[in-house]
């Protein structure tokens, strides 16, 4: 009987949060106790993250955490985005302030790699797709900076608050893998292909999997937090995408999922990764998961660019309500003009509208005129290339998908659920709303069993949500149609 109370730290690329998780018996419960906006910061030198401040937010919110609790705090786990880092030196102190990973630095750098190392076999060592943001290309921007020669520690975002709660020096796994510089095979830092980029392997340490114990709070830390006791840190599935698929509330092993955010990942699970020609063309990525599984799936722009489109409207002076947002989308005329949200120049922040737009005239469309018609053309195009990414998927597995989970912050997003239905012609299971925070908090709660017994206690902990395809196949038939004939223009 009794509480046990967990913290989860999730780290999202727009803000960041402290959940404390109760698990009652066999049932998972979370509540956000501290939010805050995160805020890249732009300097002469590129784009960054505010790394102090995020810290000093996570003391806060943990602080909160343990005042709420009911129980006695068992453990604490932080997760965030992946593929950033901050460099330490010999002191340990870092030596400069982490990239963000949408900083131009990157730009022209995979063409770089690929004079060095031939980009299939990148791929068969890594198992990674190709996105500019990987740690590969950031870090072989920064191989010719005076500073990489002080450099004797790399972390990751998480591995690096971590060392600040513990003292602790670690890799998490998940984290580690979508960094491309990680063996598939071997499950350890690919030192060979490290040097042969001229990145310094001196900095790659011990790698541990995500239930890891890494040691309680620096004494200093336990003080200013007014920790009792002392309280240990977990390494969790640190990769924030990595905890959602944990938490992913499937009953079968042939499902699909969509972890819907700043980003959706698009994929399924596997056993063992699939480094062959077909996920190469496709530009699929088999990232590490929990329990040695592998998370198989692809990058697909997501919400970002809706995001992106309300900050350049706020620019011009208007403060928008998401929702009334979402309204006006619903509202507007559909089916006008897609975009393939995956095309290079969506990547960075700037003006999104007028980047839509201009995608849009550039493929002979007519553009979207108004608000609701462009979030509605970004919507409707993120939800058919959904479908072009789950087909690509059946095609690749070899396996038909039975279920489909959309998990995530995305998962609320009511008219995007029902353009996911539409578009795939299948039913759509959504939620976990909180599908992060509760992998986080399961890993640490639970860790030790395995993945489908978790799975049965989050499906047993939360409610979800079906949306069923409309009766109006036609009409989304025909808009699939025009969208392959514009993914003409951008996949292979
Ligand atoms: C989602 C995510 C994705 C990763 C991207 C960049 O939050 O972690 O999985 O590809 O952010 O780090």
């Amino acid at each position: 009987g009794g509480v046990a109370s967990y913290v989860g730290v999730d780290l999202g690329a727009e803000s960041g949060r402290v959940l404390l998780g109760e698990l009652e018996g066999d049932r998972f419960s979370v509540r956000e106790v501290h939010r805050f906006a995160n805020v890249p910061v732009r300097l002469p030198d590129g784009l960054h993250w505010d790394i102090l401040h995020i810290y000093r937010q996570v003391l806060e919110g943990v602080s909160k955490a343990l005042r709420a609790a009911s129980g006695e705090v068992r453990s604490l786990g932080v997760d965030s985005w992946a593929v950033d880092y901050g460099l330490l030196d010999s002191r340990c102190a870092l030596i400069s302030n982490p990239y963000h990973y949408r900083d131009a630095r990157t730009e022209g750098m995979m063409e770089r790699a690929f004079e060095r190392l031939p980009r299939s076999e990148i791929f068969r060592r890594t198992g990674i797709q190709f996105m500019p943001i990987n740690t590969l290309y950031q870090l072989l921007a920064e191989a010719s900076h005076p500073e990489i020669s002080l450099a004797q520690h790399f972390l990751m975002i998480p591995d690096l608050l971590n060392f600040w709660l513990t003292g602790v020096m670690a890799s998490e796994y998940t984290n580690a893998t979508t960094t491309q510089l990680f063996s598939a095979r071997d499950r350890a830092w690919d030192l060979e292909l490290i040097e042969l980029m001229g990145i310094p392997s001196r900095i790659f340490g011990e790698v541990v999997a995500p239930g890891t114990r890494l040691g309680t709070l620096r004494d200093e830390v336990g003080r200013e937090l007014g920790a009792h006791g002392q309280l240990e840190v977990v390494a969790v599935a640190s990769h924030d995408t990595a905890s959602a698929v944990v938490a992913v509330p499937a009953e079968s092993d042939s499902f699909a999922y969509i972890s819907s955010g700043t980003w959706s990942l698009v994929g399924t699970e596997l056993a063992e990764p699939l480094l062959d020609e077909p996920a190469l063309r496709y530009n699929f990525t088999n990232e590490g998961g929990y329990g040695g599984t592998v998370r198989f799936l692809r990058n697909v722009m997501g919400l970002w660019i809706v995001q992106e489109c309300r900050r350049a409207w706020e620019r011009e002076g208007e403060v928008l309500d998401y929702d009334a947002l979402m309204a006006e989308a619903g509202r507007a005329q559909g089916m006008v003009a897609f975009i393939d949200p995956d095309a290079p120049e969506f990547l960075r922040p700037g003006d999104m509208p007028s980047r839509v737009v201009d995608f849009c005239r550039r493929t002979g469309q007519r553009p979207p005129s108004t608000r609701g018609e462009v979030v509605r053309c970004v919507l409707e195009s993120l939800a058919l290339k959904y479908r072009w990414v789950v087909e690509r998927l059946v095609e690749v597995t070899g396996r038909e998908v039975s279920a489909l989970h959309v998990v995530g912050g995305g998962s609320r997003n009511a008219l995007l659920c029902q353009y996911t239905a539409d578009a795939l012609g299948m039913e759509v299971i959504a939620g976990p709303v909180e599908a992060t925070a509760l992998g986080n908090i399961a890993v640490q709660a639970l860790g030790g069993h395995d993945l489908r017994e978790i799975r049965q206690v989050i499906r047993g902990s939360v409610s979800l949500r079906s949306y069923e395809p409309s009766p109006e196949r036609g009409l989304w038939e025909e808009g699939y149609q025009r969208f392959l004939s514009i993914l003409q223009h951008t996949e292979e």
